[in-house]
């Protein structure tokens, strides 16, 4: 049989987890754009055991042990306000030896946590439940019940942390929906130009530099003190949420690495962002918001958060949602100027793409506000 490294690599840190038996199956599974995962089956001679094994991006999550930390908390603050919970609905992260949920290792060997995270030689490591008959949506568009129900989940999941004491959490990524602190970071990108890629895209670039300062509304809004902080996941996409196969209903939230204190705006404009629009995330081509979708996933979610949001958050969900596409457009571009470090990339221009499809997007939410407003204040107030 020809060695296959992935293999051993899968097969040590199962074994580190204390995960008994043989692979019988693993695939890496191409979602995400930060993390790698792979999905592994393991027999032990009498059952099989499905696994999600993760390497984490150190990259992007400079302190993952504080990041495992805020997980497990969250995790088990929401099992404790459902006792009865499922057992295909919870996420169980697996313990090593020395009980700790992630495995660290240096060389492809199990060491202990004093290592430098941004050394290309550490690997960091998770590995949980595979979740069964599930599905994820990777894609734009579609199904407005897949849109109502994703709104369903987020606002679920909002309102189930919506007394969690924030003070518990350490910020995976600092200033991570700041979008002030985003935009400075940008333009200092910009100014350095390490990679002279500036000028192919000065009309993207002068684009987001003409809305700078509506970037940074709900930034002072949270400093006047308008708008409150809530614990919230920050990465809403309808990929991190796992339904059932067969009946949508949506079974669990994933991708906590960056749940953390935030806007619930930010968590309700981004879903819009990445599923109530008419193309992919990287396709500028006919990309516009879907008014249809939009209302359905606020029906979702309203019906959940509405009692629990003030006027001044439900007022800002609109710009929220413009807000959080154009920070994400400044974030991609300024992927593609410094050489596409952070947003695994599967083809050279796409980081630039990526960043010309939030513009386009953003530039249809701007000029369909009103729309946005009106549908948010009928589901809101008239029903
Ligand atoms: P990333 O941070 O790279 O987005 P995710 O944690 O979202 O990583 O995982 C990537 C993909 O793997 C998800 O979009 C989903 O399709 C799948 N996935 C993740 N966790 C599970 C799980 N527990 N069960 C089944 N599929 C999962
Ligand atoms: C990344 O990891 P993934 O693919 O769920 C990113 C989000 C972006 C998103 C854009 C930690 O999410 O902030 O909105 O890509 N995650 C991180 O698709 O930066
Ligand atoms: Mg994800």
């Amino acid at each position: 049989m020809q060695a296959d490294p992935i293999r051993e690599k899968l097969s040590y840190i199962c074994k580190q987890f204390r995960i008994p038996g043989d692979i019988l199956v693993y695939r890496w599974i191409p979602a995400g754009h930060i993390n790698t995962a792979y999905y592994v089956a393991i027999y032990n001679g009498k059952e099989v055991t499905q696994l999600l094994v993760q390497k984490i991006n150190t990259y992007v999550f400079r302190e993952p042990i504080g990041m495992m930390r805020n997980i497990e908390r969250i995790t088990e603050y929401i099992r404790s306000q459902e006792m009865t919970m499922e057992k295909r609905r919870r996420l169980h992260f697996r313990h090593t030896e020395d009980r700790k949920n992630y495995l660290v290792l240096k060389d492809g060997v199990a060491v202990g946590d004093d290592v430098d995270f941004q050394d290309e030689r550490v690997e960091f490591w998770r590995v949980y439940n595979f979740i069964e008959c599930s599905t994820s949506f990777e894609s734009a568009g579609g199904d407005p019940e897949v849109l109502r129900m994703s709104g369903k989940a987020f606002g679920r999941f909002n309102r189930q942390l919506k007394d969690f004491d924030a003070e518990q959490l350490t910020e995976s990524i600092p200033h991570f929906h700041d979008t002030i602190h985003r935009m400075n970071t940008f333009f200092e990108i910009v100014e350095k130009d390490l990679l002279g890629r500036a000028d192919s895209c000065r009309p993207e670039i002068e684009e987001i530099r003409a809305c700078r300062e509506f970037a940074g509304t709900l930034c002072r809004q949270i400093e006047s003190g308008m708008l409150p902080i809530r614990v919230t996941h920050n990465d809403t996409k309808t990929n991190n949420i796992l339904f059932d196969k067969d009946t949508l209903d949506p079974l669990v939230i994933i991708d906590l690495d960056t749940c953390m204190p935030g806007l619930a705006c930010y968590d309700f404009g981004d879903t819009i962002r990445f599923a109530a629009c008419t193309a992919e995330e990287d396709q500028p081509e006919g990309m516009r918001l879907d008014l249809d979708l939009m209302r359905a996933y606020t029906e979702g979610y309203l019906g959940e958060m509405k009692d629990v949001l003030s006027g001044a958050e439900i007022d800002s969900l609109s710009t929220g949602t413009a807000i959080i596409t154009l920070e994400l457009a400044s974030r991609f571009l300024g992927d593609y100027l410094v050489g596409d470090k952070y947003f695994r990339i599967d083809y050279p221009e796409q980081n630039l793409r990526r960043a010309q499809a939030q513009l386009a997007l953003f530039r249809d939410m701007m000029a369909h506000m009103d729309d946005m407003k009106r549908i948010i204040h009928e589901v809101c107030y008239e029903r």
